[in-house]
């Protein structure tokens, strides 16, 4: 009987706190700054990709949400699909008994369990899941971390939703990327009571694409050499440490002052790119009030609002918080309600 060569793998959607937000490289994908995110639950919004192996296949296909997309030479799929088989073959090379499956063309299928009304960015988890499908296909050897230089070549945010938890990409020196990969700052586990609420504002598709508004920024933006030189390196140490100590108010401080950030730089670039709308900023004075008050009661800051390329809100806040915010966010906004049945829920926690 002839061996079957398929694997089925799954990546989930991962929010940056610490923004992505330029390339220095559009062809490596190798960014200007580093850039810090939270994966979310793989059970509520996830890409899950089959590939296949076959040696009667004639090309390379891939089918995303059933409907075919064309493979373009030298394109972003290419580069990953070129990257993995490479890896294949000098696993091929230690090992002579294995099936030299690199040469056989692939088939990919992939599918998000989440509808495009959650006006979520599916590059990231598309892409991660397509090189776990590949490396796993391929039964290779290889850390989430080197797999994730793959993964960046796709899109740049998708090498962080090679891991769960929270997760760093590290941007790295060299010119061809090697350096430029994603690390674990802490295991889901670590701090299972975060929660992220997901409000969607609008489900329309964005005016400006983050690939060709980022490049806008880096030519134009003065303000961004300041953000990547003088404020960024400093904001992944501190929203590192406060990670690790579990010290929610400088997390939501941080996450709050580099959403506001990007949103700046945006504007500052030539024509300046606006994401956010009256809703979205409706929701960033509720949070504002929200944590002022629980302040001025003598309390800490109990919520962070984060936002990209898009007007949907992303809200952190611990588990104890999280019915309160969606009362909050219901009463002011009711168009803009979390998702809080299919959503919002991540590392493991129990639903509220
Ligand atoms: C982020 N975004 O860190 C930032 C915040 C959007 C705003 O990563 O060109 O889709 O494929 O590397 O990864 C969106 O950028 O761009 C993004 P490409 P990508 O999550």
């Amino acid at each position: 009987m002839m061996a079957v060569y398929e694997a089925t793998a799954t990546a989930p959607v991962n929010i940056a706190c610490i923004k992505y937000w330029g390339k220095r490289d559009t062809k490596l994908i190798l960014p200007v700054n580093s850039s810090l995110s939270v994966t979310l639950n793989q059970d509520d919004l996830c890409a899950t990709t089959t590939a296949r192996a076959d040696l009667a296949f004639e090309r390379d296909r891939l089918w995303l949400n059933n409907k075919e997309e064309e493979i373009k030479a030298g394109g972003r799929l290419a580069t990953c699909i070129a990257g993995m088989r490479s890896l294949r073959r000098e696993f091929e090379k230690t090992d002579n008994s294995l099936p030299k499956i690199a040469e056989y063309h692939v088939h990919i299928a992939s599918k998000n369990n989440f509808p495009t009304a959650a006006g979520l960015a599916s590059s990231a988890a598309g892409f991660a899941a397509l090189v776990s499908a590949l490396a796993q296909l391929y039964k290779l050897p290889t850390t989430p971390s080197e797999l994730s230089i793959i993964a960046r070549q796709g899109s740049g945010s998708a090498c962080r939703s090679l891991f769960g938890g929270y997760v760093a990409w590290e941007m790295g020196t060299k010119d061809d990327g090697s350096d430029s990969r994603a690390v674990q700052v802490a295991g889901r586990e670590h701090w299972p009571e975060i929660h992220a609420l997901i409000c969607v504002v609008s489900d329309i598709k964005k005016g400006t694409s983050s690939t060709s508004g980022m490049q806008r920024t880096v030519e134009t933006s003065p303000l961004l050499q300041h953000r990547t030189s003088n404020i960024v390196p400093e904001r992944m140490t501190a929203i590192s440490k406060a990670i690790k100590e579990r010290d929610f108010p400088t997390f939501a401080q941080l996450t709050m002052a580099d959403s506001n950030q990007f949103h700046a730089v945006c504007l500052d670039t030539e024509p300046p790119i606006f994401y956010m709308n009256d809703v979205s900023r409706a929701i960033i004075a509720t949070i504002v009030e929200y944590n002022r008050a629980a302040v001025a009661a003598g309390g800490e800051v109990k919520a962070a609002y984060t936002y990209d390329a898009g007007p949907n809100a992303v809200i952190y806040t611990l588990k104890e918080n999280v019915k309160e915010i969606i009362e909050l966010v219901s009463h002011y906004l009711p168009h803009a309600v979390p998702f809080k049945d299919a959503y919002g829920l991540f590392a493991g926690t129990q639903p509220v």
